[in-house]
């Protein structure tokens, strides 16, 4: 059976669609879009009963949490995206959840307060305030990239996707990179790959 991917590329789907186009792994793609309210839906809620996207359903294997979906399909799918030791596993989980525990509420405040929200409901102060959060965490990616141009192995792999998919939630800000020129350049350089621009398209 095909690989199912729940939800829509403007939304954390965006990683799980990524992951596929960057794998090539074929995927039908069901449409469940969190604007519309869809992830309420009673269908969607048997899926992933936590009523967020992205979902995926692998030959009825159910997953949610879009880290543990791309960390997943990239090992299945195996290859370069891949860890290709326990090791490298360890660092790609790692860099995985410190993406989303360490950057991504504070890249959210800058998307949101920068680019989502209409003009008037945008609050600067908070995005001010996300910004200065960011200069720790992105510090401490600046020295990692300090002598390497991924985060693990000497290749792009899903630990490059995770958190570039994160940290794209701070494009807003452009000073929010201005001490962290690896980081930036590392960031661009993910962000203009290929299976990027696929995936924005579903
Ligand atoms: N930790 C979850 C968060 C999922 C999540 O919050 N998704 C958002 C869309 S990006 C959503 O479904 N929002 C709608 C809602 O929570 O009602 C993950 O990474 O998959």
């Amino acid at each position: 059976m095909t690989l199912k991917i729940y939800g829509v590329p403007r939304s954390r789907a965006f990683r799980p669609l990524w992951l596929a186009h960057e794998a090539g792994i074929p995927f039908e793609l069901v449409p469940v879009d969190q604007r519309k309210g869809e992830q309420h839906d009673p269908a969607f809620l048997a899926v992933n009963p936590n009523g967020h996207i992205p979902a995926i359903d692998d030959d009825g294997l159910v997953l949610w949490e879009s880290m543990a979906i791309t960390l997943y399909l990239a090992k299945k799918r195996g290859g370069p995206l891949a860890p290709k030791d326990l090791a490298e596993d360890g660092l790609m989980t790692m860099w995985s959840f410190w993406a989303v525990t360490e950057v991504e509420s504070h890249a959210l405040q800058i998307l949101y307060n920068r680019a989502l929200r209409p003009e008037a409901e945008r609050n600067e102060a908070a995005a001010i305030a996300a910004i200065d959060t960011l200069r720790k965490p992105t510090a401490i990616l600046e020295k990692h990239l300090a002598d390497r141009d991924f985060l693990v192995g000497d290749r792009f792999t899903v630990a490059d996707l995770n958190v570039a998919a994160v940290y794209s939630y701070a494009v807003p800000a452009p000073e929010a990179f201005a001490a962290a020129p690896r980081v930036r350049a590392w960031l661009d350089a993910a962000l203009a790959r290929p299976a990027v621009a696929a995936a924005r398209n579903g």
